[in-house]
């Protein structure tokens, strides 16, 4: 990695979203590919914040500035990039079902699958399990994603699930489920195709259950 890139990857790792803007402008004036900038700078960023997130040397509050920078970054690269040019990893729809209002932890996950590669379509709350389905065909989605943060709305989860696998959908839709009180267990008993338990491991099932990693760790429930 370049001295410049390193230093963009610096910026997302510090949350410092006012000098990110102008590291990536240079970048783009010295004609460095907007893809470049994307992989090398702020997605490298971005999974370190991961790694550190899941060793629990970041918490949550790092993650939301490094988050915010990634996206400042991003918006000063989009103007550059022509329609559909981007290296995406699959898209993503995600909601927290039907009944729940609760949100940080959903909008945590979909920051992180953006910062990932992956294209999210990011549904907002109280999602009911028909325009998960319908936004999943809409959007031709390779993955659901769904939060939870109250008892009584997991079951949405479940009917969420069964939707997707009854709706006559032109693709394969894998399922993803998260959120406090969800357990590896409850994604097995209902058929859903990845747990995690936190942001970043959600990214790791997300590129597991499309193909980005090694397959052999897919399983029912198992991420
Ligand atoms: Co509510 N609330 N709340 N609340 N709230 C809880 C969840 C509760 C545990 C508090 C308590 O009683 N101790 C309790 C649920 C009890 C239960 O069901 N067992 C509760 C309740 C009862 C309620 C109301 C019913 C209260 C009332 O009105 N009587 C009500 C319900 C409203 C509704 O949804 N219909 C309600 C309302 C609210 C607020 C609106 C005030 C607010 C939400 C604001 C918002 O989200 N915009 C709120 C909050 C903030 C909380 C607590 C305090 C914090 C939740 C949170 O954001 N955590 C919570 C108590 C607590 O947890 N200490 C509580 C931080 C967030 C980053 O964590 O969402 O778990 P979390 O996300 C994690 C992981 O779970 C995972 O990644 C994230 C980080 O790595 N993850 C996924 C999340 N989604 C994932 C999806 C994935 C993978 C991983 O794949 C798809």
């Amino acid at each position: 990695m370049d001295d410049r890139s390193q230093q963009i990857a610096d910026s997302v790792i510090a949350g410092r979203f006012d000098e990110i803007e102008a590291l990536v402008e240079s970048a783009l004036r010295d004609g460095v590919a907007p893809q470049a900038i994307i992989d090398d700078g702020l997605r490298s960023g971005m999974q370190v914040v991961g790694d550190k997130f899941k060793a629990n040397e970041f918490f949550i509050p790092e993650v939301l500035v490094a988050a915010r920078a990634m996206k400042a970054g991003m918006e000063v690269i989009k103007p550059h990039l022509a329609p559909g040019s981007t290296d995406s990893l699959g898209t993503v729809v995600i909601g927290t079902v039907q009944g729940d209002l609760h949100d940080i932890g959903k909008n945590l996950v979909a920051m992180m699958l953006e910062g990932a590669g992956f294209q999210v379509i990011d549904l907002g709350t109280d999602v009911s399990p028909e325009a998960f389905v319908e936004a999943a065909r809409e959007n031709r989605a390779e993955l659901v994603a769904m939060s939870a943060l109250l008892t009584t709305t997991m079951p949405k989860m479940a009917e969420t699930v069964h939707s997707l696998n009854s709706a006559d959908l032109d693709r394969t839709v894998r399922s993803m489920i998260g959120g406090a009180p969800v357990t590896r267990q409850y994604a097995d008993e209902i058929g859903a195709d990845a747990y995690a338990p936190e942001a970043a491991s959600a990214v790791d099932a997300a590129r597991r259950l499309l193909g980005h990693l090694p397959s052999a760790s897919v399983e029912k429930g198992r991420s």
